[in-house]
């Protein structure tokens, strides 16, 4: 215990109703994907969502910084920007989503970023696999674990920390994960981990470190607060059931017609519409088919092929409305069967809620 009120953490509680000042500053600094840029195959930079738990670091320049490689690898040093941009290029197209994509329509919820739908985007992201560099570093017989450290410091729960997470090698062989420097065919930006950062495709954002700075080679499991704090599924009392990480199936419909300024209600013009929409899985496993409900009426909607195996799939449907109000419902199933549920299953941090969206809509 200290006589820090930053160290010594007030314990959080659920809360119910209107949203608090502090979770308005967390929506505020992390900006959701607005729902019309989903026709985009690839989300433009400065519309893919954001999630910074700390500060952004500042970095002048890309050619100062360095990755530390160290631990159990045969081989440990430094790796510059440059060193690192001289092994194999490769580019993947990877749609990622916040494990607290839905957190703020569970009630009652927990006093986090209070997504609604918008924690997601597709990106292209290029750099070099990050099996090349373990060919590199080689990692001793003793080595189960990786560590990745990002620069950015903070405090959660009491616990001062560096954003820190871990992957098994064999996740993180099995997951192509990547180390990248470059988003759409530009250098990173600072909000989204320049210079260089991790990217695991088919898991939920957490896992994509950003600002990276060190990979550690460990025998033993990684004790980091991100790592076993948060991200788990926990029990109704809080207790932890299972680590969180890759995507749940899940589908968003952009919403029809003009929205109100302040209440953003969709206005939508009698006769014939299509709705568009997006849909995806975690772990590559593709989307097998998206559904549409009109007011509950289920349909099968146009599905398209994605562009890549982790990138999300764009799918259409052709409505005549009819004056009135509707609601507008979307879900998709994966090729395992894994299917959204219609009702929110509630999870105590608010994680892994991939329910159906719902937009109700006024036809004039
Ligand atoms: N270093 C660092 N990496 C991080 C985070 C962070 O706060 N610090 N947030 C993680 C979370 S929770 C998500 S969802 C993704 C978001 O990536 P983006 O902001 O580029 O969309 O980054 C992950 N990597
Ligand atoms: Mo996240």
């Amino acid at each position: 215990m200290t006589d820090n009120p930053i160290l010594d953490p007030v314990k959080a509680s659920h809360v119910t109703g209107d949203f608090s000042p502090s979770e308005l500053q967390l929506a505020n600094r992390n900006s959701g994907t607005l729902l019309e840029t989903l026709r985009h195959d690839i989300t433009p930079v400065g519309a893919h969502y954001l999630l910074n738990h700390f500060d952004i670091p500042f970095v002048e320049q890309a050619k100062d910084w360095t990755l530390t490689i160290d631990g159990e690898f045969e081989t440990q040093g430094e790796l510059t920007l440059d060193e690192l941009m001289s092994f194999p290029e490769t580019s993947t197209v990877v749609t990622l989503e916040c494990a607290g994509n839905g957190r703020g329509l569970l009630s009652p919820r927990w006093p986090s970023q209070p997504w609604t739908h918008e924690a997601v985007g597709t990106a292209k992201w290029t750099g070099t696999a990050l099996s090349n560099l373990l060919d590199h570093a080689v990692p001793k017989q003793s080595c189960d674990t990786l560590v990745f450290l990002g620069a950015d410091e903070g405090v959660a729960g009491g616990d001062r920390h560096h954003y820190g997470r871990s992957l098994s090698l064999q996740q993180a062989i099995d997951s192509k994960a990547l180390i990248v420097w470059s988003m759409n065919d530009m250098p990173l930006t600072p909000q989204h981990g320049f210079p260089l950062r991790l990217i695991v495709p088919g898991w939920y954002g957490m896992a994509s470190v950003k600002w990276l700075t060190r990979i550690i080679a460990q025998s033993k499991p990684f004790d980091g607060h991100q790592q076993v704090k948060t991200y788990w599924i926990k029990d109704k009392h809080g207790e932890k059931v299972e680590p969180i990480t890759t995507i749940k199936v899940r589908s968003l419909l952009i919403p029809p017609g003009i929205p109100d300024w302040a209440t953003r209600r969709r206005l939508v013009d009698a006769g014939k519409i299509t709705l568009h929409g997006r849909a995806w899985s975690g772990a590559g496993i593709p989307v097998e088919k998206v559904e549409v409900a009109i007011d509950g009426d289920w349909q099968l909607a146009q599905l398209e092929t994605a562009s890549s195996t982790y990138a999300w799939s764009s799918w259409h449907h052709e409505w005549t409305a009819t004056s009135g109000k509707h609601r507008l419902s979307c879900r998709a199933t994966d090729a395992d069967g894994q299917v959204q549920p219609v009702e929110a299953q509630w999870e105590y941090s608010g994680f892994c809620n991939n329910a159906c969206q719902h937009v109700d809509v006024w036809v004039v």
